[in-house]
């Protein structure tokens, strides 16, 4: 494993400021926070970005489990004000299901709106206008290494979409709508983080220059929610990783105390 290790955000955000991060996130199911690494750590996530193979086992889009190639990716996961907000959104004993590197390039992006997973069902032939509670398990924080203008092919989302407990269909439009909500662009800078909870309909916009928007890609979670270290069965995270990491980052890494189910 490599270990340059660039210099995080260990400022813990003000009382105030996660009032209004939360409520944002709990209310539109998205958020942004400007500014959200060092610009020089931005630029050390970008070249390790650029510098990584093609195939690494997955899709080109995808570059899974970065906590392989490095302490300075398990490190990026207390970068703060963002792991404040996670602790406080989705308790203590949160772990991280997925740690990507997203190379999103004109044909591999994920052009399609959806909700990664429904962890509520609303009824097929139930009413949208039947409310239900917004729901926030998995919240996926997308830290962007480049700025992200509208011809980069932004991340898309529907503000309100976490509560709608279905996946988009066509009779919502395209872009879908939800609740008379339109699709919004967030078009960002380097370094800046986009984050919104899996339920949120949402999607990458088509990449129209020949250039790859490149970002890394935790998805915390609550504990009940089960990793996806692919290939998910019987994946190995090595001794060698976790000796370099501290008990908090391991336990992020999913190493928990003992609990319901041995
Ligand atoms: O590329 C994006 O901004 C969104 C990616 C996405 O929807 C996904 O990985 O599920």
């Amino acid at each position: 494993m490599k270990s340059e290790l660039p210099i995080f955000n260990t400022q813990k955000p003000d009382e105030a400021h996660l009032q209004v991060w939360e409520k944002h996130l709990w209310d539109e199911g998205y958020l942004v926070i400007p500014n959200a690494l060092p610009p020089d750590t931005c630029a050390h996530f970008l070249r390790r970005l650029e510098s990584m193979p093609a195939d690494m086992g997955y899709g080109y889009n995808s570059a899974v489990r970065l906590f392989e190639q490095g302490v300075d990716f398990v490190q990026l996961l207390e970068n703060e004000p963002i792991f404040s907000l996670m602790e406080r959104i989705l308790g203590a004993n949160l772990h991280i299901i997925a740690l990507q590197g997203h190379r999103m390039n004109t044909g591999n992006e994920v052009l399609q709106w959806h909700s990664d997973e429904l962890y509520l069902q609303r009824r097929p032939d139930e009413s949208d206008d039947v409310p239900y509670p917004p729901i926030i398990n998995v919240i996926n924080c997308h830290y962007y290494l480049m700025d992200v203008p509208e011809e980069l092919g932004p991340t898309q989302v529907v503000p309100g979409s976490h509560r709608a407990c279905r996946q988009p269909r066509p009779e919502d439009g395209d872009p879908p709508k939800w609740q008379g909500h339109e699709a919004i662009s967030l078009t960002v800078n380097a370094g800046d983080c986009v984050l919104y909870s899996n339920q949120a309909w949402h999607r990458g916009s088509p990449n129209q220059t020949d250039r790859t928007r490149l970002a890394v890609v935790p998805a915390y979670s609550r504990r009940f929610v089960a990793q996806r270290f692919w290939p998910f069965l019987n994946y190995h995270l090595s001794r060698d990783i976790l000796d370099k990491c501290t008990p908090r980052q391991r336990e992020l890494l999913g190493e928990h105390p003992r609990g319901a189910y041995g």
